[in-house]
């Protein structure tokens, strides 16, 4: 078994829900923040046998666009650190970043 665990947009991650399942996959969802944007994210934990996992990265694939965005992250001045000043950066988000992992057990109880 291997463990797909796919990084996505908000706004992707209804519509690769619907896919997953209707495909007959399992799968848990985790609201996750990005480290560099500081923005909310998804993050999907696939459980799938090896030869199906062509298949849910195809899904993930499909569901998931890029898209720019811009941020606005605050930044210390100077030695500072009470004042902050806006940094406006634009950045490609996604479509996804996907590890997939080796499953040494797998239990269901
Ligand atoms: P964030 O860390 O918020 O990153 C959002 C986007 O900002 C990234 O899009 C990338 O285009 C840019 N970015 C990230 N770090 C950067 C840096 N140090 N300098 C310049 N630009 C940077 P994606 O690459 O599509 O990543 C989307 C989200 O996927 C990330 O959100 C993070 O939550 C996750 N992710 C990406 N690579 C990862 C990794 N190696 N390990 C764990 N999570 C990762």
């Amino acid at each position: 078994m291997r463990l797909v665990i796919a990084v996505v947009q908000d706004k992707d991650s209804y519509r690769l829900s619907e896919k997953l399942v209707k495909h007959g996959f399992r799968a848990t969802k985790l609201a996750s923040t990005g480290g560099f944007l500081k923005a909310g994210n998804t993050t999907f934990l696939i459980g799938v046998e090896h030869d199906k996992v062509d298949d849910v990265l195809a899904l993930i694939k499909e569901s998931c666009h890029t898209r720019e965005q811009t941020m606005t992250p605050m930044q210390p001045m100077g030695n500072n650190v009470d004042a902050f000043v806006p940094y406006p950066v634009s950045v490609q988000v996604g479509g996804a970043t996907v590890f997939v992992i080796d499953v040494e057990q797998f239990a269901h109880f």
